[in-house]
């Protein structure tokens, strides 16, 4: 069931609005909006960095699984596409993981990890700095969904987006096109995007994959009302909400929402929200496309699609786009 009301909600991460600093507006704004709302981002401390990681150990969730299949698969084609000693610029890179699944083949000149959830990025490099003298690295702890600028130990040539995972599917649609709009724009006519795209699929796939059985998935979404508590010193009761994970097929994304088990008064310094029982908390949109319409955007953005590659059993597209000269 689906409450049209609060579709218009945005959860989706926003390019406009407040930088980093202003992240306890955002929040507020969002609280005590008509349809309450809370950014994806926030599902990402370390605690729910680590959550994530589970999630992608889950036999339901299968984008990540997928995605690294076709790594595993088209690794060769995917280094020829890219060219060796690239920039390799990783938005949300997390543990790293799928990055250093292609330092071997890639052999980037050098490697930027840039994720909002630092401490757990810094855990994750550590190692890899090891493994990997020959690859410069740098690790940014950044919220890289606001405007950003990549600072000057960043190298400018042949710069290489790689945005795995559908994390573009928590823009919306039009915010996707103005973030990869930014990216044309951080790279130089030399640059290039390697980007994994969660494409549309039988419902009762995607439900699974966004509310399994294990209930790891409620546990990833509720923690970003613990997120919330300490950053803006709220006192959220984790134990009076409810996890809902749904493909909403007319809209063409899933979404997380949170659902008050009562009715219930939530304070922090300076406000307070009711919330009643029954209503909800949207926390996430993960928009799945058409390869078609992926490629369009992309198009539209300025990059043009070079190779595609797919899973024949499971709708995922990995795409590797070109610059377009200016
Ligand atoms: C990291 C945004 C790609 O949308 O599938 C996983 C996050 N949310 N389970 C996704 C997520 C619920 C994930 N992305």
């Amino acid at each position: 069931m689906i409450n049209p009301m609060l579709t218009s909600c945005t959860s989706e991460i926003t390019l406009e609005g407040s930088s980093n600093a202003h992240v306890p507006d955002e929040l507020f704004a969002g609280l005590l909006a008509k349809q309450a709302c809370i950014s994806p981002k926030f599902l990402y401390d370390a605690l729910g960095s680590k959550l994530f990681e589970a999630i992608c150990e889950l036999p339901e969730y299968y984008p990540t699984r997928t995605e690294a299949a076709i790594f595993a698969r088209h690794g060769a084609e995917i280094a020829r596409a890219a060219g060796e000693g690239c920039t390799l610029i990783d938005l949300g890179a997390g543990n790293c993981a799928k990055a250093a699944s292609l330092f071997p083949l890639l052999k980037p000149a050098q490697y930027v990890a840039v994720d909002i959830s630092t401490e757990f990025l810094h855990e994750a490099l550590a190692p890899l700095r090891q493994r990997f003298a020959q690859i410069e690295m740098e690790g940014l702890g950044m919220d890289f969904s606001q405007q950003f600028a990549l600072p000057a130990q960043v190298r400018a040539a042949r710069r290489l987006f790689f945005y795995p995972g559908s994390s573009i599917g928590n823009f919306a649609p039009d915010d996707a096109y103005a973030f990869l709009r930014r990216l044309r724009l951080e790279c130089g006519d030399d640059g290039a995007i390697l980007i994994g795209i969660d494409l549309a699929k039988d419902k009762a796939v995607l439900d699974a994959a966004y509310d399994d059985a294990l209930g790891v998935t409620a546990a990833f979404n509720l923690n970003i009302l613990r997120h919330v508590n300490t950053l803006i010193g709220a006192d959220f009761d984790i134990r009076a909400w409810r996890h809902h994970g749904f493909y909403n097929a007319a809209r063409g994304r899933v979404e997380m929402h949170l659902e008050s088990t009562r009715a219930q008064l939530v304070q922090w310094p300076g406000g307070a929200r009711r919330f009643e029982a029954g209503e909800r908390i949207h926390t996430e949109n993960s928009y799945k496309y058409q390869q078609a319409d992926a490629i369009e955007l992309l198009e539209r953005s300025g990059f043009e699609a070079t190779r595609v590659w797919t899973d024949p059993r499971c709708p995922f597209a990995v795409i590797h786009a070109q610059a377009m000269a200016a």
